[in-house]
């Protein structure tokens, strides 16, 4: 690849700022793409933009929301990347039970967008597209998921994000477009959102250990997930989208699951607490529909592209809860 240089939207995000730092690391130009928000608050990326005096690993960003699709094609034009990250996204499962339009709209419609303005501009751009277990829909029995297995999506975000792999897909095999679909399963960070089950847990943990919150209340908590770190998912990315292969499909998972329970447990064992004592289960917090137990088989990446975790399960919510805990006493959450 001779142009090291790489669109990456949903820059704000969790994994678009662990990303961006990847890139950057490494001696890429990066240009990120992000909407106008009503505050300027962009925690996850200041660091990167404050250092624009030293051009060798300056951020650049440009406006672009993922539903105005003239902006995206005007950047491609004006950047002219070699690769297209996209990370941007309505990414609530919860919440795509109740914005079901602005998500389809976000995570499915914006990719088209993406693809033509590629197709047009230029095909040979790597594209990737972020796609997630939530395809899925749940183990079908004793099966554990990966690129062969079945789609059954439980939730709008579900079918928004099948409906943008199809499209990734199609674009792939009709106009031989060089798209990537990742198929991620959970990841989480001291980035995650706060409403994220893993987040909301870790900063409960430390305002309860703090005496600043009595209880934590959750929904379904024999929901299982395959937990892994965000920084190691951004490697796979890299992976993925440098590797010169014309375009495939890529689980990216531990091959290991934990109930929601067991992160709470694990959590509050962190700060020696006791998490009988302080959660309560909310009926209000319950999904319509919810996907119970989810595990991934990364057979495909670690073999082909030589991709592995290197953060257990306890290391991840070691760091949340210690994360949030430093970030409560110095004031800065
Ligand atoms: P995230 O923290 O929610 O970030 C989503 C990004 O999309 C943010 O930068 C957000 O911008 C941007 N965005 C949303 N709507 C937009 C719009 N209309 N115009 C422009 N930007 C918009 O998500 P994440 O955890 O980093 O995940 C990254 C991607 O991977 C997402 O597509 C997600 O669905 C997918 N994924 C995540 C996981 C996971 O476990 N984290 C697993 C599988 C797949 P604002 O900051 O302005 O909101
Ligand atoms: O943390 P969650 O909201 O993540 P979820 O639904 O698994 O989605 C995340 O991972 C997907 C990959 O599989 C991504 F595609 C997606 O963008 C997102 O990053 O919920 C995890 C589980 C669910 O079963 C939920 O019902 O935790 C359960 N849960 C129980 N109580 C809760 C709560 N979830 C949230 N957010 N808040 C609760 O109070």
């Amino acid at each position: 690849m001779n142009k090291k240089r790489v669109i990456i939207l949903g820059i704000t995000g969790q994994d678009g700022s662990y990303l961006a730092e990847s890139y950057l690391a490494s001696g890429w130009e990066v240009h990120g793409l992000l909407r106008r928000t009503s505050t300027l608050r962009r925690e996850r990326i200041d660091h990167l933009t404050k250092s624009y005096d030293d051009h060798s690993s300056s951020l650049n960003l440009h406006y672009s929301n993922l539903l105005d699709p003239t902006s995206f094609q005007h950047n491609l034009e004006k950047i002219d990347p070699s690769i297209v990250i996209n990370l941007g996204a309505q990414s609530h499962v919860g919440i795509s039970f109740e914005n079901p339009t602005e998500t389809f709209l976000t995570n499915s419609q914006s990719v088209l967008n993406q693809l033509e303005a590629i197709r047009h501009f230029n095909p040979d751009i790597v594209f990737y597209q972020a796609g997630t277990s939530e395809m899925f829909g749940g183990l079908l029995g004793r099966e554990i998921l990966n690129e062969k297995s079945a789609f059954n999506p439980k939730s709008p975000y579900g079918v928004s994000k099948v409906s943008a792999h199809f499209f990734s897909t199609l674009y792939r095999e009709t106009y031989e477009l060089r798209t990537h679909n990742g198929i991620l399963f959970n990841h989480e960070s001291p980035r995650r959102g706060e409403n994220f089950v893993s987040r909301k847990i870790s900063l409960a943990v430390a305002r309860i250990f703090l005496g600043q919150q009595k209880k934590l209340h959750l929904g379904n908590i024999s929901a299982s997930r395959d937990w892994g770190h965000a920084r190691d998912y951004v490697e796979a990315i890299r992976l993925i989208s440098e590797s010169q292969l014309p375009g495939e499909d890529w689980v990216v998972a531990t091959g290991e699951n934990r109930t929601v329970e067991e992160f709470a447990s694990c959590a509050f064992d962190v700060l020696g607490l006791n998490y009988k004592k302080h959660l309560e289960v909310n009926d209000e917090l319950f999904r319509p529909n919810d996907v119970q137990d989810l595990v991934g088989d990364s057979t495909k990446i670690r073999e082909k592209l030589g991709w592995a975790p290197s953060v257990t399960f306890e290391e991840l919510v070691y760091e949340m809860v210690i994360s949030d805990l430093n970030s409560l006493q110095s004031g800065t959450n």
